[in-house]
């Protein structure tokens, strides 16, 4: 920092040319991401209430209210409108803390949590804080945790199990009724990771699509993480997490006596928060209803099945499986699947690379015309690499 400060218009200046650097979601090049450009209405509103801090509801009561709303809302979204939780930084902080509240419920000194070799690293984070044991357990030829294995993992020492509705690799999901069910045979808590497919899989049914039960309907599902962040068109950061019961959640909540706005309960990882998140949240429920998000889910999965059938034509290349949610695995028989991303970089662009397959998610910000030009440049790509 210089002793003296520059004009504000100077510093934007310099800042616009600078950032011109990154990629933008309305380019239409960011194919490989969970994120998306957020909705018109969730901008106006989150830069209306910068200083809404619900890290102080005492101050803010009216904010922490319209969280309620939120979390009620996701609640029934979820088939259980009683459901308790927040709505936190990201699914990261979600999946913490829904390992943090099952740790505290079950044990002091760790133990066991079985988890999917297709989870998302924030369970490997989850478990390095809190001294679990992860018990790794293998996919089936759909990609889906295999149910039989997960059976043969369970020990005396398991605390928990997790599934996935909407994989970070394959957007595929897990077999959570047969989950529910062990969970419940053997005492086991169950938490589901749908930071991506919760705001996706509770419309598929009404647009005709297979739909994976996932949610509060099964029994043995103590808690779920959606975040608007993602398939929700929220601003980031817009985690949630949502626990069953209230006897969950009171295992991560924290009395804090001395605040501005009294004393209060905090029962997320982060104290200061963003409360202009939340009334972004709040605001896009209430603006898109179940019809605007099931439209958005609508075109979405369109152009998801019409990459996917355009993609098997296409010689050398492959779909790693039928798409469950709107993301696409591609592997090449006849290529490197890495020089294929560095290919597809170097023309602008950003897939995600997996080990065998690179990763199409198709967001709202993704057009038809879009998907073409890539569909050109990704023959043209494959025909390099072979010859
Ligand atoms: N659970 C699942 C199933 C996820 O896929 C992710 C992130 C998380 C939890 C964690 O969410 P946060 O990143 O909100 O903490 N999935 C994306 C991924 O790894 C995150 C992401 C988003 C990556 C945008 C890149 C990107 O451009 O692909």
């Amino acid at each position: 920092m210089r002793e003296k400060g520059e004009p504000a218009e100077a510093v934007l200046k310099e800042i616009e040319a600078r950032l011109s650097r990154d990629l933008t979601f309305n380019s239409g090049k960011i194919l490989g991401s969970m994120c998306t450009s957020p909705h018109e209405l969730a901008r106006q509103v989150y830069a209306k209430f910068l200083e809404k801090n619900l890290g102080d509801p005492g101050l803010f009561p009216a904010t922490a209210q319209l969280e309620n709303e939120v979390i009620q809302m996701l609640g029934a979204l979820l088939s259980h409108p009683q459901a308790l939780g927040n709505i936190v930084t990201g699914g990261t902080e979600a999946n913490v803390l829904a390992m943090w509240a099952f740790k505290n419920s079950r044990t002091k000194n760790g133990g066991e949590i079985i988890v999917p070799v297709s989870a998302h690293c924030s369970f490997d984070k989850a478990a390095d804080l809190l001294g679990f044991k992860i018990v790794r357990v293998g996919l089936n030829s759909r990609f889906q945790v295999d149910v039989e294995e997960v059976r043969r993992a369970v020990s005396p020492r398991t605390v928990a199990l997790v599934g996935i509705a909407g994989t970070t690799g394959l957007g595929v999901v897990d077999p959570i009724p047969e989950l529910s069910e062990i969970a419940q045979e053997n005492g086991l808590l169950l938490h589901v990771d749908a930071a991506f497919g919760g705001f996706v899989l509770p419309f598929l049914k009404e647009l005709g699509y297979e739909a994976p039960e996932f949610d509060f309907q099964l029994p043995g599902v103590c808690s779920i993480t959606i975040d608007p962040h993602k398939m929700g068109l929220a601003p980031i950061p817009a985690g949630g997490i949502l626990f069953r019961d209230f006897e969950l959640k009171r295992k991560v909540t924290w009395r804090v006596p001395y605040l501005a706005g009294g004393e209060t309960e905090q029962s997320t990882f982060v104290g200061s928060r963003s409360g202009a998140s939340v009334i972004a949240v709040w605001a896009l429920l209430k603006h898109l209803g179940r019809e605007g998000y099931r439209k958005i889910v609508e075109r979405c999965m369109r152009l998801t099945w019409k990459l996917a059938e355009e993609v098997r034509q296409i010689d050398g290349l492959d779909i790693m499986t039928e798409p469950v949610t709107n993301v696409i695995g591609i592997k090449s028989e006849s290529a490197n699947i890495k020089r294929v991303a560095e290919a597809l970089r170097r023309l602008g662009w950003a897939v995600a690379l997996f080990p065998r397959h690179i990763r199409i998610v198709v967001m709202p910000h993704i057009r038809e015309e879009h998907l073409e030009k890539f569909l050109q440049d990704l023959k043209r790509v494959i025909i390099e690499l072979k010859g």
